[in-house]
Parts: structure tokens; sequence; C-alpha cells
């Protein structure tokens, strides 16, 4: 069981903590991790998740079978950090439906919100969102994939790589190239179906902590027009808009990583028995706890502070880069520590802070590596400290711009 204590803090309502103690209780009991086919075990995974409700929180809409109108924060940061304590690939599974429709919930037509958000709500469809490409990753200004409007459709060249639920979705929210102008200011967004014409899977990406990835290629992908969304040239931002939502539940999911590494590392602490008493009895292990536990809390702070900012309507372009560097660098050390007090039971394999082990690396690199975060955070400062000197008159951090 998960320690809740922090859902006391002054971020959450009443509903909130319902949700993470439901949810925590429906994982004891019906989340098993399964060996073997990792396509097979995700897809399951979203069917599950589908069918008890909690996917219902990854996208914004009543009508289109979402819990809320407004995407809410807090609740998909607070089912990531539950459901990655529990099972790193049902938090995949969650946040994949999440960020690969996040664009839509955020900007899609009526038309496009109708056609896919209920199914990905109730985990009848699978969501991929495709941004990075093999020459645009951190600098996604740069990616070339392009689309050419022809007609009342679009034709898209180019690929993507590092697409997770690349393979098994059923549809994917891409970027790419229409020209309005050089760099960011060039890009739109639009949905690609699984089966359409000029999609293909070109290859299958195998990483230390299976989930499905894959590199996709665009060939004379044909697309109506009416799948692009927002207007032309806005992709980039609604790309980042969807990303200042999701790296703050990466955050979450990391917490949920560390939270776990320092469960288990202190039941070890305290059943190992060495040198004739227990391992918690050694101040060095005693050091390493506390510094553990900090850690943990820290990053639980960054993360609630960023959900809770963004559901007040604020801008949290600062706040999510910090919470996403911090939580996940953060979980990485806490994970590394519970291994060491494991000893050499904490790198075999099946041991679940071996697992933790594998699971958190891929955190401090994907929707933005820590060094993105970095240049996030300290721009937004340069910005805010240019403001200031021109006068009280400009909005100041905190407030949407
Ligand atoms: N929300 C809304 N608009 C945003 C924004 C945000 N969070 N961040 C940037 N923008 C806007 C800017 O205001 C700017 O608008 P104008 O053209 O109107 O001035 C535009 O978008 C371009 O922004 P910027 O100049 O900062 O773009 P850069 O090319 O310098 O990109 C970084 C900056 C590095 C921050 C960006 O490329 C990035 O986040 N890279 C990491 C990508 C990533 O996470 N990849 C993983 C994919 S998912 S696994």
């Amino acid at each position: 069981m998960m320690d809740r204590a922090h859902l006391a803090w002054p971020f959450f309502e009443e509903r909130h903590r319902a949700l993470a103690s439901e949810l925590d209780a429906w994982c004891s009991a019906n989340i098993r991790h399964a060996h073997g086919d990792v396509d097979a075990e995700c897809r399951a995974l979203v069917k599950q998740l589908g069918a008890a409700g909690w996917l219902r929180h990854a996208i914004a809409g009543v009508s289109c079978g979402g819990t809320t109108d407004a995407i809410d924060t807090r609740s998909i940061c607070l089912l990531r950090e539950t459901l990655a304590w529990h099972h790193g690939l049902a938090d995949f599974a969650f946040a994949m439906q999440g960020l690969g429709s996040g664009a839509i919930s955020l900007h899609g037509t009526a038309e496009q919100r109708e056609r896919y958000l209920p199914r990905v709500a109730r985990g009848d469809a699978i969501a991929a969102f495709a941004l990075s490409e093999p020459n645009a990753g951190s600098d996604v200004a740069a990616m070339t994939c392009a689309a050419h409007a022809n007609g009342d459709d679009y034709i898209i060249e180019g690929e993507k790589t590092w697409i997770s639920n690349g393979g098994i979705a059923d549809f994917y929210v891409i970027f790419a190239r229409t020209g309005e102008a050089p760099g960011a200011r060039g890009i739109s967004a639009f949905i690609v179906d699984a089966d359409n014409p000029g999609l293909e899977i070109a290859e299958r990406i195998d990483v230390i902590a299976p989930h499905p990835l894959a590199r996709l290629r665009f060939h004379d992908c044909r697309i109506s027009a009416s799948l692009r969304i927002g207007e032309p040239g806005q992709g980039f931002k609604i790309a980042m808009q969807t990303l200042d939502v999701f790296r703050t539940s990466v955050a979450a999911a990391a917490l949920g990583f560390a939270r776990r590494a320092l469960s288990e590392g202190l039941q070890r602490a305290t059943s190992r028995q060495m040198f004739g008493q227990r391992l918690a009895d050694f101040q060095l292990a005693q050091a390493k706890l506390a510094q553990m536990a900090t850690t943990v809390d820290s990053a639980a702070l960054l993360t609630y502070r960023a959900a809770w900012q963004r559901d007040q309507g604020a801008n949290v372009t600062r706040e999510a880069a910090m919470a996403k560097m911090a939580a996940t660098e953060g979980a990485q050390q806490v994970i590394d520590a519970a291994v060491q007090l494991f000893g050499g039971e904490g790198v075999r394999s099946g041991q679940v802070v071996e697992s933790l082990y594998r699971e958190i690396r891929a955190l401090r690199i994907y929707e933005g590596a820590t060094e993105v975060q970095q240049l996030i955070i300290a721009r937004e400062m340069l910005k805010e400290s240019a403001l200031l000197e021109r006068g009280p008159h400009y909005p100041a951090t905190g407030e949407q711009t």
C-alpha cells in the first residue's frame, strides 16, 4: 500500500484524495504483471483501465466520456503516481492515452473530439503522440517531416521516431512542417489513423524497460484537411501546451517509482540482519533513507505545485519543467540508493528495485531531456526579469499570457 500522507496537502480537493485511494485499492486487486509479449500486455492494460473508468481522466470533455470539461492536471498526476507505484507499464498505458489525445482535448474540433476522445476514454482506441524525428529530438523546430496542402487534403512525407505506442496505436497525433514560416512557426498538427495508406511502421525499437516503441515512415500519406488540429502554423505551440500538462505528469510517474523504491528500501533496511543488528540500525543506512525521503517530498511538492497551478488556469511552463527535472533526476538517485540497500539482490532480474532501476532511466530523457528543462527554466526566468525591467504593467509569472 502506498504512503498517502501527502494527500493531506492543500493542493488537493476531497475528490482527489478519494481518487488516489480508490485507484490504489483497484491496482492492488487488479494489476497483474505479465511477462512476455509487451504489445499484448499494453493492449490488455488499456482495455482494463478503460473498462474500469480510469482513462476517463486522461481526456477533457464530459460529453466525450471525460470526467471533467478541462484537463484536471492533479487527477492525471495522482493517477500516474499511483499506477507507477504498482506497475510501470500500467502507468505507460494510461499516460500515452492522455499524451496521444492531449492535442485533441486541448484544440480539437467538435468533430475530431467526438470521433476520437470517447474511444480513447473507453480504451477502445490506442493513441500516440508523434513529435520527434531522427534529426529533431530536443530541437523540435528543426523537424523536416512535411505536410503539403493538396486540394482538401494534405500529403505527408517524412519520418517520426521514438514514438511510444508505435506499432499498436490506432491513431497518431503528428506534427509536420506546413511552411507558413521558418522554424517553430511553420509547423501544424494532424491526426493520422494507423491504417491510413502511406503510413508504415519502419522499425520497432527495443529499450531497457520494454514498451511499444517505433519509428514511423510517411510516404504519399494523404489525409483530409479536416484532420488538422488547430490553425496552420500553430502546431509547435499545440505540442508545447500538451507537454506543459504531460511533463508535469512525467514528474508524477517518477515520483511513484521513487516512492515505491523508498518503501522497498525501508522494508529491506528494517528486515536485513548484518553484523548482529538490522541494516536500519547503521547510521549510514539511516542517512540514505533520510536523503531518499527528502528527495521524494521535494519532488512531490514541485510536482503538485505545478499541477495545482495549472488547474488554477496559470501558465506553468517553468513550474512543469522544474517538476520534471527535479522528480526524474531525484527518482534516479532514490532508486539507485534502494538498489544499494538491497546489495546483490538489488540487481537480480525480477526484483522490484531492479525493474525500477530500468524503468526510471528513460524519464530523464523523454518529453524533454533534463537539459531541455534547464534551458526552459532559465529562459522563463530571463524573460520575466526582462519584463520586470520594462515596467509593472507586464504580466507577472503565474498569470496566463
Ligand atoms: N506554451 C505555448 N507556447 C509556447 C510554449 C509553451 N509551453 N513554449 C514555447 N512556445 C511558443 C513561443 O512563445 C514561441 O512563440 P512565438 O513564435 O509566437 O514567439 C514559439 O512557441 C517558439 O518557441 P521557442 O522560440 O522557445 O522555440 P525553440 O525552437 O527555441 O524551442 C525548446 C525550445 C527547446 C524548449 C523546445 O524545442 C522543446 O521543448 N524541446 C524538447 C522537445 C521534447 O520534449 N521532445 C520530446 C517529445 S515527446 S517524447
